[in-house]
């Protein structure tokens, strides 16, 4: 409506000056025009040869490709920013996908009994879903997508490792919880080929395990990651609820909603990832609450699987009665808001909460719940829902 009525006089006015000639005030701006003109033209020039090198790049596989192979991810080292962002971007009716979704048990398991704890995974290449219609080709312990199966034993129990490699490349286990000689222990299994070693879970606390196999950056990133919880042989505070959580980020080649996305390994090294997750999936636990009865003590672990990023762990609402800040189990802080979990590491939180009500957990360096890095802590059965 107003383009038009604004051009309308413009043109009368061209019009009408046409007929007259070129005054000097005219041949002035003419000549200006000129010059504006040249310089657009050797800005197309430009601009044409750099669409021209970034054409070249393309061919020579300077971008990431959807594939397994180990060489596509060194093909990436020379990309330039900027890089393509997938945050955010879900399949059409996330809402449903995300009810539908089967939200990873975080329910700590058992310890078993005896003194010897006999666990066999195997690795299997699969696809999984990360966020609501976004899939991901990961590299998966146990078949069991990310992260692989929560381990938990007591402190002075001997952990049996059984690795079975299902997939198309070498892969490795190393336990944060182990004191043993990694180049022995988490040795690189070829596919097809099985290995087993012991060592003695001496040290209590929430540790990561992961694949240690280089690039380990795109092991990790590729799902490769899991929690081993080892309670100390002196019982710490009785807990109604024990919940565990692995915070890790996603960096993805594609949306993953027509086809798998898979690493995208210069995203990997700039730390801009796509999703950010508890267990795996963009904020299941928002749709698919964890749940404690008024004045339970709830202990939620934490690990931080990065593979680089850190977590910021927090619980709205409320604050940590005890925190196991480092994992360290010797000792906890009380009445603290707010523990950062670094890549690499764990901690262990209590909280007690009276009031019913919803109360989200998140890494609040905040970038990371907007990237799916929140959940729900439901106590009670509190009226209607909320949004964080
Ligand atoms: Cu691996």
């Amino acid at each position: 409506m107003s383009t038009h009525t604004a051009s309308s006089p413009a043109r009368l006015r061209g019009r009408r000056d046409g007929g007259r000639g070129v005054g000097p005030l005219s041949a002035v701006v003419v000549l200006l025009l000129a010059f504006a003109v040249g310089a657009l033209v050797i800005a197309a020039v430009v601009a044409a040869q750099a669409a021209d090198e970034a054409r070249d790049d393309v061919n020579s596989g300077a971008v990431a490709t959807p594939t397994n192979d180990h060489s596509a991810h060194d093909a990436t080292a020379g990309q330039s920013l900027p890089l393509e962002s997938f945050a955010g971007k879900t399949g059409a009716n996330a809402e449903s996908l995300a009810k539908a979704h089967a939200a990873y048990d975080a329910t700590l398991p058992p310890v078993p009994p005896g003194d010897l704890v006999k666990i066999q995974m195997t690795l299997k290449d699969m696809v999984v879903e990360i966020a609501p219609g976004v899939r991901y080709t990961t590299w998966a312990f146990d078949g069991h997508g990310a992260p692989g199966p929560i381990l938990h034993v007591r402190e002075g129990q001997t952990v049996e490792m059984t690795l079975t490699n299902g997939g198309a490349i070498p892969h490795s286990i190393d336990f944060h919880a182990a004191r043993i000689a990694p180049n022995v222990a988490f040795k690189d299994v070829a596919p097809g080929d099985s290995f087993t070693f012991r060592f003695t879970a001496n040290d209590p606390g929430v540790y990561m395990y992961h694949c240690g196999t280089k690039p380990v950056l795109a092991h990790i990133a590729n799902g490769m990651y899991g929690a081993l919880v080892v309670d100390p042989a002196t019982p710490l505070p009785k807990a109604d609820k024990e919940y565990v959580l692995v915070a890790s980020e996603w960096y993805l080649n594609g949306d993953g909603i027509a086809q798998p996305a898979s690493l995208d390994m210069a995203k990997a090294r700039a730390m801009m990832p796509d999703w950010t997750t508890f267990n795996g999936y963009a904020n299941q636990y928002v749709t698919h609450p964890l749940t404690a009865k008024p004045g339970e003590t709830v202990r939620l672990y934490v690990v931080a699987a990065g593979p680089t990023l850190d977590t910021n762990f927090h619980v709205v609402g409320t604050i940590f009665d005890r925190a196991w800040v480092n994992g360290d189990m010797t000792q906890f802080q009380q009445g603290v808001q707010t523990v950062a979990v670094p890549a690499g590491g764990g901690a262990v939180f209590d909280v007690k909460i009276d009031d019913v009500g919803l109360y989200p957990f998140v890494s609040h360096a905040f970038a990371h719940v907007d990237l799916g890095q929140v959940g729900l802590l439901k106590v009670g059965n509190p009226k209607g829902t909320m949004s964080h």
